[in-house]
C-alpha cells in the first residue's frame, strides 16, 4: 500500500501544472501546490497516518476534497481528475516545462496565442523570431530557449531496457503473426542487454519481404514513417522511439541478425578476421567470392571464422573475440543459475507485499532462499525499523520457517550505512540476523574520498555482508556518487564483503562494466532484486542481464550457491 510521499507530492504537483497550463483559477493551482509541499515534508508517511486513522483534513492548509485525492494516490490508486487533464492537455506540452525558464504560466502563453503544444513546434517559433514579443517573454528568454532546445536536440536520448521491452515485445508479437515472417528478433543493443538503448533493430526472415515491410508500417505503434523500401524501414513509434527494420532471406537471416545486434566494434573485428582469411562478412552472409559459405544461422557464421558463438552480451569488442580465439569465454551466468534473492521488503517498511506473501513468491519461484531486508529506522520516509520491530520480524520469519522449509526466509535488513560509515543499528541487534546488507541512502553529495572512507568505513564492521546498490545510480535520473570503485573493491575482498548487483530495471547497480571489475579483482556478488512487490521478484532477470554484460559466471555469483555454502561465505557466521 504505501506510496512514497514524494511520489504523492509529485503528483500533485502535476495536477498544478496541468491546470496552470490549461490557465485554471490561482487559488486552485495554488492549493495544489502547497498540498504538494506539505506532503513532501511530512515527518511520516501518508500511508502510515491513513493507517493510524488520522484525518489528513486535519492538516493545515489540507481541506476534505484534497484529503480524499491524497488518501487515493497514497493508495497507488489513479486520480480520475488527472486521467482527465491528461486527456485535455496536448499530450507533448508537458515536455515544454523541463526547459529552462518556461513554468506553467508561459507554457499557458505559448500555448493560447501560437498554438505551441511541443518542443518542435517551440523550436520553430524561437528560430522565426516570434516569441520575444509574446506576453512574459522577450529576446533574452527566446535566445535562451533557442540554445536549449539546440543542446537537447545534440543529447541523444535513450529509453531504459524494461520501458523497451515494453515496447518492442507486443510489436515482435505481432510481427511474428504476420504471414511469410519465418523469423523475426530485436537486434540492436536491445539483444546485447545494455540498460538502455537509443532505438530498436528488428530483424526479420523472409521470402515475401516487400509485403511484411508494408504490413509492418501499419502497425498500430507506428506514429510515422521516415523511410520505406522493399527490404527496410525506419518508423518512429507512438513511445517516441525510433525502430529500423530490416527483413532478409533466410539463408541471410543469421548474418543479419549477427550484423544488426552489432555491436559496430564487434563486426568490425570479425569482418578483420574474415578477411585475413580471404573471404567478406556483410549483413547477408560470409562469402568466399561470390560463394555463400555461411549466413543462415549466427552460430554458422560463428564456427566458420573458428569461433564459438559469442554471446549478444559480450559483443562489445571488451576482449571477447580473443577470449573466443583462445578458448577462454566465459560460461555466463543464467537466470537457472539464481537459487535465492538476497534484498527484498515487505510492507513493514515500504514494500507492497507482507513477509508470508513474499514467501510463498520465492517459493513459487523455486528458490532455495529469500531474505527479508527490509530498512532500519534511519531511512524515515520507508518508515524504518528500530530494533525492537526488527526482533519482532525476526520471530515471525522463525516461525514461517517452522511451518514449512522449502524455502528458507532468511532474516535480514537494508541498515542504513550513516553519515560517518557507522550502521544504524547496534552490533548486538545486527549478529542476531542471517544476512546484513547496508546501504547508503544520504549525502550522495559527499567528495570522492570521503564517500569512499565512509563504505570502507562501514565495512570494518564485521556483520556487513553486502553493499546494496553500491553507486546509487538511477538510471536517466542520478549519477552515481563519487566513489573510487578500486579502492572500494580492494578492500571488498580483504574484509571479505560482497558486493550488490541491484536488478532494479533503474538501478542496475553495480553497472556492467565494474560487475567485471568486481570480478577481475576477487569480490562476489550478490544479484538481488530489491522487491518491494511480489511481481518485482521477477526483476531477477535484468540483474542477471548486467551479470553477463559483466562477464560474471556462477561462481562470481553469491545466489548461485545453496543456502549453506552461501553461509559458510559471509562474515562472523
Ligand atoms: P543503440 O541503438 O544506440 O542503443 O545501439 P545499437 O548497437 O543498437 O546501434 P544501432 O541501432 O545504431 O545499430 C544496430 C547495429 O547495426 C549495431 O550494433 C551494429 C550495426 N551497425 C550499424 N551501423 C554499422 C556500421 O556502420 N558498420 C557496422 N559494421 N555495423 C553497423
Ligand atoms: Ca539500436
Ligand atoms: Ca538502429
Amino acid at each position: 500500500m504505501p506510496v512514497a510521499n514524494a511520489d504523492i507530492a509529485r503528483e500533485l504537483d502535476r495536477i498544478a501544472d496541468l491546470l496552470d497550463i490549461e490557465g485554471a483559477n490561482q487559488f486552485r493551482v495554488r492549493a495544489y501546490r502547497r498540498a504538494a509541499r506539505i506532503v513532501d515534508t511530512l515527518p511520516r508517511g501518508v500511508g502510515e497516518m491513513l493507517l493510524a486513522g488520522e484525518d489528513l483534513d486535519d492538516l493545515p492548509g489540507i481541506g476534505k476534497d484534497l484529503a480524499e485525492k491524497i488518501a487515493t494516490l497514497a493508495q497507488g490508486r489513479h486520480l480520475p481528475m488527472l486521467n482527465e487533464l491528461e486527456r485535455e492537455v496536448p499530450p507533448g506540452i508537458t515536455a515544454l516545462l523541463s526547459l529552462p525558464s518556461l513554468g506553467p504560466k508561459r507554457v499557458h502563453v505559448l500555448h493560447e496565442q501560437l498554438g505551441i503544444s511541443n518542443i518542435a513546434e517551440l523550436a520553430a517559433a524561437a528560430r522565426a523570431g516570434k516569441l520575444r514579443s509574446l506576453p512574459r517573454f522577450g529576446a533574452a528568454i527566446e535566445a535562451a530557449l533557442l540554445k536549449a532546445v539546440a543542446e537537447r536536440a545534440e543529447q541523444p536520448r535513450r529509453i531504459m531496457l524494461r520501458q523497451a521491452e515494453q515496447i518492442a515485445e507486443p510489436l515482435l508479437g505481432r510481427l511474428r503473426q504476420v504471414p511469410d515472417v519465418l523469423a523475426a528478433e530485436v537486434a540492436g543493443s536491445y539483444r546485447r542487454r545494455r540498460e538502455t538503448v537509443g532505438d530498436l533493430d528488428f530483424v526479420v526472415s523472409s521470402n515475401a519481404a516487400p509485403a511484411v515491410i508494408e504490413r509492418f508500417v501499419h502497425d498500430e505503434e507506428v506514429a510515422q514513417v521516415i523511410e520505406h523500401g522493399p527490404t527496410r524501414a525506419s518508423v518512429n513509434l507512438k513511445h517516441n522511439l525510433q525502430l529500423d527494420l530490416r527483413a532478409v532471406l533466410p539463408a541471410s537471416y543469421g548474418a543479419a541478425l549477427l550484423y544488426f545486434t552489432g555491436s559496430k566494434a564487434h563486426n568490425i573485428a570479425l569482418r578483420r578476421i574474415a578477411v585475413a582469411k580471404g573471404w567478406k562478412l556483410n549483413e547477408y552472409g560470409l562469402f568466399e567470392g561470390d560463394r555463400q559459405i555461411a549466413g543462415v544461422t549466427e552460430a554458422d557464421v560463428y564456427i566458420r571464422l573458428g569461433l564459438p558463438f559469442i554471446p549478444p552480451e559480450l559483443r562489445e569488442d571488451q576482449g571477447e573475440v580473443a577470449a573466443a580465439q583462445q578458448g577462454t569465454l566465459p560460461a555466463l551466468v543464467k537466470l537457472a543459475d539464481i537459487r535465492g534473492d538476497l534484498h527484498a521488503h515487505t510492507i513493514a517498511t515500504d514494500g507492497r507485499a507482507t513477509l508470508a506473501a513474499m514467501a510463498q513468491a520465492a517459493r513459487e519461484r523455486g528458490y532455495s532462499y529469500l531474505a527479508i531486508t527490509d530498512h532500519s529506522r534511519r531511512l524515515a520516509m520507508a518508515h524504518g525499523l528500530g530494533p525492537r520491530e526488527l526482533t519482532n520480524q525476526i520471530e515471525a520469519i522463525r516461525r514461517l520457517n517452522e511451518k514449512s522449509s522449502d524455502c528458507k526466509i532468511l532474516a535480514s535488513i537494508e541498515v542504513d550505512i550513516l553519515e560517518d560509515g557507522k550502521l544504524d543499528l547496534p552490533d548486538s541487534v545486527l549478529k542476531e540476523l542471517d544476512l546484513v546488507v547496508g546501504a547508503v541512502h544520504s549525502h550522495f553529495e559527499f567528495p570522492k574520498v570521503r564517500q569512499t572512507e565512509r563504505l570502507l568505513r562501514a565495512m570494518d564492521n564485521r556483520y556487513l555482508d553486502i553493499i546494496a546498490h553500491p553507486t546509487g545510480r538511477l538510471i536517466n535520473q542520478r549519477p552515481s556518487y563519487e566513489l573510487d570503485m578500486v579502492r572500494l573493491l580492494r578492500a571488498a575482498r580483504e574484509h571479505g564483503c560482497h558486493l550488490e548487483v541491484n536488478a532494479q530495471p533503474n538501478r542496475l547497480d553495480l553497472p556492467d562494466t565494474f560487475c567485471r571489475l568486481a570480478a577481475d579483482a576477487g569480490v562476489k556478488l550478490a544479484i538481488s532484486t530489491d522487491a518491494h512487490g511480489v511481481e518485482e521478484l521477477a526483476f531477477m532477470r535484468y540483474g542477471v542481464d548486467t551479470a553477463r554484460r559483466g562477464w560474471l559466471q556462477a561462481n562470481d555469483v553469491l545466489n548461485t550457491r545453496s543456502w549453506r555454502e552461501l553461509k559458510s561465505m559471509l562474515r562472523q557466521r
